[in-house]
């Protein structure tokens, strides 16, 4: 099937759905200039993400870890949401069920606009002390080398999950609840390769929603989904929610 009819077959099932989820992955945020993880530019120097988003890798080496995060964080505060993240905001407006379950942990969905969002990776813009567990926003871009908590002086870490952790099961319970009750599950800008957000598809399919993929390439989860579309979200998004009329 071409592009175009495919667009119009997703525009067409999210107008008669009650319960809209999304899935959004790196690729999302691509198109903001944020480099995705598995993509050629998904290296920082010569570290992989998967080298250094683990406990035993800020273990060993927490400077190196918390160079990484605030190199991020630098990047990512330089950067402004794109069409696509503006895309998922408007479609929250048309569809009160609407749900947003995210692995990014830049941020951009709640700087978009989005409400309903659940961050199942964290938020970089989280750290939560390795002590006393205490939980802060901060948004300070040049943190110091080690930072470290007010309340107990025990050292800081990035909110987020590493390779090897449990996600949040409530985060998780409600992210898993949404699959399994949507209409319509969008996924867009992730490779499916990180369990357990990758399933989230195949359980949306699983319990009978239209599930339709937006990315630059297919994926392990192509064959499994209704829809595949192929090409930027930044570019397809907007053009599946600018007719959904409010219900
Ligand atoms: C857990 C936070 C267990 C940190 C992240 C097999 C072997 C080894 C390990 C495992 C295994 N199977 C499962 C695991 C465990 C592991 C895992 O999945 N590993 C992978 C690498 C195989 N999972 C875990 O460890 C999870 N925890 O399993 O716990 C447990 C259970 C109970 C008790 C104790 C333990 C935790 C996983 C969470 C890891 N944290 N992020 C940080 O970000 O710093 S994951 C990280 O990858 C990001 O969150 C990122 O979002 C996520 C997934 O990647 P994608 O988002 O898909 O990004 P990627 O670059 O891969 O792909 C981008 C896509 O976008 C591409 O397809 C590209 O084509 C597309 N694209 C690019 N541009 C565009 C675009 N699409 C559209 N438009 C564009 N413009
Ligand atoms: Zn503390």
């Amino acid at each position: 099937m071409n592009r175009n009819k495919d667009i119009q077959r997703i525009r067409r099932r999210l107008e008669k759905a009650e319960k809209v989820a999304v899935l959004t992955g790196a690729g999302i945020s691509a198109e903001s200039g944020v480099p995705t993880f598995r993509g050629q530019d998904g290296i920082w120097k010569q570290y992989r993400t998967t080298d250094l988003a683990t406990p035993r890798a800020f273990e060993r080496n927490p400077w190196l870890v918390w160079e990484f995060y605030n190199w991020r964080r630098q990047l990512i505060a330089n950067v402004q949401p794109n069409p696509a993240h503006y895309a998922l905001v408007t479609l929250e407006k048309q569809k009160p069920g609407f749900i947003l379950v995210t692995q990014n942990v830049d941020g951009l969905h709640t700087r978009a606009g989005s409400k309903n969002v659940l961050e199942i990776h964290g938020c970089l813009w989280e750290v939560r002390c390795t002590r006393c567990h205490t939980l802060s926003r901060n948004e300070k871009i040049e943190l110091p080398d080690l930072p470290t908590c007010e309340r107990c002086g025990g050292l800081l870490r990035p909110h987020v999950v590493w390779f090897g952790e449990s996600l949040d099961y409530q985060l998780l319970n409600a992210a898993i609840e949404a699959a399994q009750s949507c209409d319509v599950m969008l996924v867009v800008g992730t490779s499916a390769v990180v369990q357990p957000a990758a399933s989230l598809a195949l359980q949306a399919k699983a319990a009978g929603a239209f599930v339709a993929e937006i990315n630059l390439e297919r994926t392990v989860h192509s064959g499994h989904l209704d829809v595949t579309l192929v090409g930027p979200a930044g570019k397809l998004l907007p053009q599946m929610v600018q007719v959904v009329s409010t219900q």
